[in-house]
């Protein structure tokens, strides 16, 4: 098995990032490359130092991560959409956007600095030699304020998702009303790369593409600038604000080894700021789990679907022991069904949803960085029987699925690209 991961994250390396699948996704992408850098670390640490700083050499000026960085080697019919499409250095200009890389010009989940400090403990030794946290640091703190203070659209304290790619949950039943609002671009104006690699019942439909295309098209027209942007699809996700207090928990440890050591403070006072605004907004005491927030409804209202995301902030230090015990019961009981005999992983999407679909990508399917998270939640909050039972489902089920994107999850069945990176290295991790 370690082999078999080895194997993959050595061929999916491009020389100087990982693509997450050669055919499905042959770019470097932003929350795939911090999970990648998590379990590269045990093969190479170089390179998975090298994993983080390439990404971080395609960000803004005002301090956006992009959630693509395209391969120019890479043709533009390869992947939709393509560089030519977002334009970042022309539309992204005013915004920052670098004048020599082509990126997107939305974000993804902030698992960075989190990843940095996990690869600096791997070899801290060659880390202090090169710097790597030192040089990393200003950017990552960057990256934060650009969420903090860009994306916090409701005013509430939380950072809000502007396009269902940015929660990396692409398709989640929990956008299907804050899309519904969105007028689709016509089918005829764009061609899906993804149905060259991946089968139609397992991908987002053509409407959703559709209502993605506009979202892009709507913000790239605002050259990406937050302020002027219509936003149209505002939403607070609990998973990137939680991954958000975890890396902002991260920081407060890398600026103590390798910042200003006066800045940690700033950072953990800020976790503390962003965990109550987490647990003032997104909690649903009734639902026993976190919920999103859509800020373009009419009253701005909690979203009444259950994602996995709203289990994530189990990967959040210090949140109230009722929130603690309600999450376990939430994800123990009927809809996630952790520890159940008939479920091997915790689904995307509740299972008892009407929306739910085991193959359909992020509306059913069990994904290995969000069941690596709960690993790991489950562990900070003292339940390692339960981690340890995830543990070895979450290697049972890359292992038999030939390290998949996504799996069925009642049978464990692979779908969606195999040899997939983050599935590889989040294995790897497990098994270091
Ligand atoms: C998927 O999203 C991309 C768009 O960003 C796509 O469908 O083309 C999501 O699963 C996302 O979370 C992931 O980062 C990306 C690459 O693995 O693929």
């Amino acid at each position: 098995m370690r082999r078999t991961a080895r194997g993959v994250l050595l061929r999916n390396w491009t020389g100087a990032s990982t693509v997450p699948s050669h055919g499905l996704y042959p770019h470097q992408w932003s929350w795939d490359s911090a999970f990648i850098a998590i379990g590269l670390r045990h093969l190479s640490v170089l390179r998975a130092q090298r994993e983080l700083e390439t990404l971080f050499t395609a960000q803004w000026e005002d301090g956006r991560v992009p959630h693509i960085v395209f391969n120019p080697a890479v043709p533009l019919g390869a992947y939709f959409p393509s560089p030519d499409f977002w334009r970042s250095s022309s539309a992204g200009a005013a915004a920052g956007a670098p004048a020599a890389t082509e990126t997107s010009g939305i974000v993804q989940p902030p698992v960075h600095a989190l990843a940095a400090w996990l690869v600096h403990r791997a070899d801290p030794e060659t880390s202090r030699r090169r710097g790597f946290l030192r040089r990393l640091y200003p950017r990552l703190a960057a990256w934060h304020r650009y969420l903090t203070d860009r994306r916090d659209l409701g005013g509430g304290g939380l950072v809000a998702a502007v396009h269902p790619w940015e929660p990396g949950m692409d398709n989640s039943p929990c956008w299907d009303r804050p899309l519904a609002r969105i007028e689709p671009a016509a089918p005829d104006t764009f061609r899906r790369a993804d149905l060259d690699h991946g089968a139609a019942e397992d991908r987002p439909t053509d409407l959703d593409y559709g209502r993605y295309v506009r979202l892009a098209t709507e913000y790239r027209d605002a050259r990406y600038r937050d302020a002027e942007a219509p936003h149209s699809f505002a939403v607070e996700d609990p998973g990137i604000n939680a991954l958000l207090i975890a890396s902002e928990h991260a920081l407060a440890s890398i600026a103590a080894e390798a910042g200003p050591p006066a800045a940690a403070d700033g950072h953990r006072e800020r976790a503390a700021r962003l965990t109550a605004a987490l647990l003032e907004r997104l909690w649903d005491a009734e639902a026993g789990q976190f919920l999103c927030r859509d800020l373009r409804s009419a009253g701005s209202g909690l979203v009444p679907e259950r994602s996995a995301a709203g289990l994530l902030p189990l990967i959040v230090p210090g949140l109230p022991d009722d929130v603690v015990t309600a999450l376990l019961r939430t994800a123990t009981g009927r809809h996630f069904g952790l520890g159940s005999a008939d479920v091997r992983l915790v689904p995307s999407y509740d299972l008892c949803g009407e929306a739910f679909n085991a193959k359909r990508y992020w509306r059913g399917p069990a994904w290995f960085n969000v069941n690596w998270l709960l690993e790991r939640g489950l562990r900070q909050y003292g339940r390692e029987a339960r981690a340890d039972a995830l543990r070895t489902a979450i290697l049972s089920a890359a292992d038999s699925s030939s390290l998949a994107e996504y799996v069925d999850p009642h049978t464990g069945r692979g779908r969606g690209a195999r040899d997939f990176s983050w599935t590889a290295a989040l294995a790897l991790d497990l098994l270091t």
